[in-house]
């Protein structure tokens, strides 16, 4: 979740962009919702469920109010099964995203869907939250009930090693937050990751972080894990600033929202009005980007976004730069020279192009903000 500032304020504890920039996307994010894309364009549904199997997801995420948006989004979406969903420590601390995967999977109507508990902190820092852009609970403030349903006894960890193992090739990880728990069960089991399908992902970015000049929330939170993932070999898909600040929710979008009848949609709409409500009153923002659901919803309609090869690597000693991503399209990629006083020689560069992540480079806000409303505001 990204809120953009109408004016650059220069402050850590802020999601920065620059302030042209904003004004440029700004004017994506006033398109109307309601546009009906012209019929050719829309994907069909019952074509798509007939030309490819249903996919098999696992959903890694710390909600968060646009997690909260791509939980829903999966769990209304029939091409996917979900298979669980496993909260981790991130924009709210574990014991808010534990109980509002719970909460999201009751208003979906889907408590079949186990949800697995799953790391407190990153791998080796200190947890860095975002409350200030997502309310103390995670869900932009509003009260909900507390969840009836509680998490299955297995950790996120636990439950991802037996599902992609009971599955080789089959299950694909779609992670939403710091990749803590993912990097701890690629540690945890080395042969895993030749069975993972691939890991889609919201983070990084190729042009500026929000948290830092540098990084992206995700990546800032857990940029060691980030690193483990992009070596791990599995397929990955980027989906990082590049594209998500592109993605703007306005309050057309919400009063789409409060008109659906479902719970999903009201719940949505509550969170989302609550949120933009409150922004507003501390940092006049008007606009908030819809990271966490984009990355859902091109594994629905892939023409939303336009990737591309990259080699990605994660900054993780930076003092200022921790999370930070480097992605190369062309060889060799080179590290840093070493300092004069190190006693190892510099390391080969890499003469060969490899790529080891498709990273989305651009992306279409209309068709993507007709799925989003279609799918959380449809009577099914
Ligand atoms: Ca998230």
């Amino acid at each position: 979740m990204e809120f953009i500032p109408k004016s650059r304020r220069p402050n850590r504890r802020e999601f920065i962009v620059d302030s042209a920039s904003a004004i440029a996307v700004g004017t994506l994010g006033g398109m109307s919702l309601s546009a009906d894309l012209p019929e050719a364009t829309l994907p069909d549904r019952r074509a798509d469920a007939g030309a490819s199997p249903v996919q098999r997801i696992i959903i890694d995420t710390d909600p968060g109010v646009d997690d909260a948006l791509a939980i829903l989004l999966a769990l209304r979406s029939p091409e996917f099964k979900v298979e669980a969903i496993t909260p981790v420590a991130g924009n709210v601390p574990l014991e808010f995203t534990l109980a509002n995967a719970l909460r999201l999977v009751e208003i979906a109507g889907r408590t079949d869907v186990p949800v697995a508990a799953g790391a407190s902190h990153p791998l080796v820092r200190r947890l860095i939250t975002a409350d200030y852009v997502h309310g103390n609970n995670g869900l932009g403030g509003v009260e909900f009930p507390p969840p009836k349903i509680k998490p299955v006894s297995e950790t996120a960890a636990e439950i991802i090693r037996r599902i992609i193992r009971n599955s080789p090739g089959e299950i694909s990880i779609v992670a939403v937050g710091p990749l803590t728990n993912v990097a701890t069960v690629l540690r945890a089991d080395p042969d895993l990751a030749p069975m993972i399908r691939s890991i889609v992902l919201m983070g990084g970015s190729l042009s500026g972080g929000n948290i830092t000049p540098a990084a992206e929330f995700n990546f800032y939170v857990d940029p060691e894990a980030a690193r483990i993932v992009f070596d791990a070999g599995v397929p990955l898909t980027m989906v990082g600033l590049d594209v998500t600040r592109q993605v703007l929710l306005t309050d057309e979008h919400i009063n789409a929202l409060a008109a659906g009848k479902n719970p999903s949609s009201q719940a949505t709409a509550r969170i989302m009005r609550a949120t933009m409500e409150r922004m507003r009153k501390g940092r006049d923002v008007t606009v908030v980007a819809m990271h966490d659901p984009l990355t859902v919803a091109n594994m629905i309609d892939p023409k939303i976004l336009t990737l591309s090869d990259y080699y990605v690597e994660v900054e993780t000693s930076g003092e200022l730069s921790a999370g930070e991503t480097v992605g190369y399209t062309y060889a060799p990629a080179r590290k840093s020279a070493p300092l004069a006083t190190a006693d190892t020689p510099p390391s080969a560069a890499e003469q060969a192009f490899r790529p080891n992540a498709k990273v989305a480079v651009a992306v279409d806000p209309e068709r993507f903000f007709h799925l989003l409303l279609e799918r959380l505001t449809g009577s099914a």
